[in-house]
């Protein structure tokens, strides 16, 4: 028994050196991703529209690495259902990490949620991104009429041409933009937003 004890105090002094070590290694490549963040961070600092936003209370304290470009909503006064519409823009991930818009989130409407558009049986309907639009490190995604947006439901007013609509974004890397939407009219396709396409919608 004797033996086998000191066997056992041995493996275990071996044991913690090697977790002391790990922390270590850890440590250093958590201060590895900080840098790298941070450079990434003051990169996107001199773009004019963030300088423009953070006079705002409610500016996030994280510099969102994404960059937002030409964003509009579909005008829905006069159409078959105002209650509801889409957001579109292009988003652009020029950092070195995936970076996921999570959330999305506006005042004129009642609820907002992530959507796409898809062939299910057959035919385009669109249903909920639950996980989120993911922008790979370097790349983008286009969110337009017939493929990914940003639903607005249950609005206040029907938006019409002309009309600003304010829409925040959430990214998976903690940062939020606030956006001044304008709204434009889209007449191209109207089953996109209400009942599913005909599957005529050739590229
Ligand atoms: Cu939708």
């Amino acid at each position: 028994m004797h033996a086998h004890s000191t066997t056992h105090r041995t493996t275990s002094t071996t044991s913690t050196t090697t977790r002391t070590l790990r922390t270590l290694g850890l440590g250093a490549t958590a201060l590895v991703l900080t840098a790298a963040l941070a450079a990434c961070g003051e990169q996107s600092a001199p773009d004019p529209e963030s300088a423009a936003t953070s006079p705002s209370s409610e500016t996030s304290e994280v510099t969102s690495a994404v960059v937002v470009g030409d964003p509009w909503v579909r005008a829905t006064k006069g159409t078959e259902d105002p209650s509801m519409t889409g957001a579109f823009m292009t988003l652009d991930n020029p950092g070195a990490e995936p970076v996921t818009l999570v959330s999305a989130s506006s005042s004129v409407a009642g609820t907002t949620e992530l959507h796409e558009m898809a062939m299910l049986d057959g035919a385009m309907s669109m249903q909920a991104v639950d996980d989120g639009i993911v922008l790979e490190a370097g790349r983008g995604k286009v969110l337009e009429p017939g493929g990914f947006h940003v639903m607005l439901m249950g609005l206040r007013d029907a938006p019409a041409p002309g009309d600003e609509v304010d829409l925040s974004l959430v990214f998976s890397d903690g940062s939020t933009q606030d956006l001044v939407v304008p709204v434009k009219a889209f007449t191209e396709e109207e089953g996109h937003y209400h009942a599913p396409g005909t599957g005529d919608h050739d590229h």
